[in-house]
């Protein structure tokens, strides 16, 4: 197992927005790192951190298969209904097919805070609800931001707080 990334602190104050992105079908460590690909090659969007891969089990609907999940901290001019446009091109661009909530996917990709900014919108809540529920989105955090403070909590304490044993890191 590779160390866990010490960032610095350059980079975490560099960042717009960190992006979690998620796959359970074909090949999934290819999958994110396509789509991770696909959101430099499009332009305004600098990825300036990526975690490693973690495999995770299933959350939320178990009875699927387990995930790849992952993290990268990303340098944007865009707003956060641009990027969330481009993360939504991107999935639909590598064939998602919409089905159950929570159900099996080729990729997913989730902003999980922009900048300072609280949205509560229908499609978009900023920062993500549910990020200290999450070990599949928190590991991968720990790794690009551990000192991130989100709803007053930084990653470091929420991962501290929660049972990991549903993550393992692969690369
Ligand atoms: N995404 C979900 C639901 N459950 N479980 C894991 N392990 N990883 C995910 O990315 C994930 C999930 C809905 O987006
Ligand atoms: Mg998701
Ligand atoms: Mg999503």
């Amino acid at each position: 197992m590779s160390d866990r990334p010490n960032p610095s602190s350059d980079v975490l104050a560099a960042f717009d927005c960190v992006i979690a992105l998620g796959s359970n079908l074909g090949d999934k460590a290819a999958n994110i790192d396509r789509a991770i690909t696909l959101l430099t090659d499009i332009g305004d969007v600098v990825v300036i951190a990526r975690s490693r891969n973690y495999a995770t089990d299933p959350w939320g609907k178990t009875d699927q298969d387990w995930f790849v999940n992952a993290a990268v901290a990303v340098k944007t001019q865009l707003s956060p209904r641009e990027l969330l446009a481009r993360c939504k091109s991107i999935e639909k661009d590598m064939g998602r097919v919409e089905t159950e909530r929570w159900g099996p996917r080729i990729i997913d990709l989730d902003l999980l805070v922009y900048r300072g900014i609280s949205i509560d919108e229908p499609d978009l809540i900023l920062p993500h609800p549910h990020i200290g529920a999450r070990a599949f989105v928190l590991a991968p955090l720990m790794d690009i931001a551990p000192d991130l403070v989100i709803a007053g909590k930084s990653v470091r304490e929420m991962y501290a707080d929660i049972d990991t044993a549903s993550v393992r890191v692969i690369d």
